[in-house]
């Protein structure tokens, strides 16, 4: 793939996500006016690198081709929505998933079924219509909704065994593994307190003139 071919290729990608990146936007409004909470911590995107890209195709056995980057890469575009609670995270989900002109292309639920190593997050695969000169063509775009908690976890996880050659890694793997456990009892004991945050909320409110 010639770098001109790869620029041209994530053009739609980009204005794919530009759309969902909008109509989360949307939703965290419509959802903070309804449960008098901010449900999301905060939004990040990117577009898969062309290096990234030829490496993924590689492990598939595919020839780093445009064609197969577009049969075989649901991920070139993709966003990352870090909630405060995993009821935010299910809340937001379903309202985007109730959108009428978006196909939902795959889902996975690593929060009610995590991953073997203690992976949680909650994935989907949207198809964004992307209208253009000559008509319309979905294109997929990864979301990643996480907890603050999850997405410690799965970042610091990524940075230091993910997809890494270690000697200590089924040593490490263990010790991940038990710290994912906690942040589970950790994020549990939060949501707990979660009433409480609407009432703190209220009260500084009520402090403004
Ligand atoms: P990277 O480096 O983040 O881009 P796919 O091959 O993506 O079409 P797959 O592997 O079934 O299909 O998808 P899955 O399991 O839903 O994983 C998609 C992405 O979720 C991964 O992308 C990671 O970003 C993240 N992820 C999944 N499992 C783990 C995990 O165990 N640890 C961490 N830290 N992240 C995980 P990539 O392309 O594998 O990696």
């Amino acid at each position: 793939m010639t770098n001109e071919e790869y620029y041209t290729l994530i053009q739609p990608y980009a204005d794919a996500s530009e759309v969902l990146l909008a109509r989360l936007n949307v939703l965290k409004h419509n959802l903070y006016s309804e449960s008098l909470g901010q449900p999301v911590h905060n939004i990040q995107h990117r577009i898969k690198e062309k290096e990234s890209m030829e490496e993924k195709l590689a492990g598939k056995g595919k020839e780093p081709t445009v064609m197969n980057a577009k049969d075989y890469l649901q991920d070139i575009a993709g966003v990352r929505v870090i909630c405060y609670f995993v009821e935010d995270i299910y809340n937001l989900a379903d309202a985007l998933k109730r959108q009428a002109d978006l196909i939902v292309i795959r889902e996975c639920d690593y929060i009610s079924n995590p991953k073997a190593n203690g992976y949680r997050s909650y994935h989907i695969i949207v198809g964004i219509p992307v209208y253009c000169l000559d008509g319309m063509e979905y294109f997929p775009v990864e979301v990643q909704f996480r907890t603050m908690s999850m997405d410690f976890w799965a970042s610091m996880e990524h940075r230091i065994l993910y997809k890494m050659e270690r000697d200590d890694r089924e040593k490490l793997a263990a010790e991940l593994k038990e710290y994912a456990e906690n942040l589970v009892r950790i994020e549990s004991r939060f949501e707990q307190y979660s009433d409480g945050h609407s009432v703190w909320k209220e009260t500084v409110t009520n402090d403004i003139p």
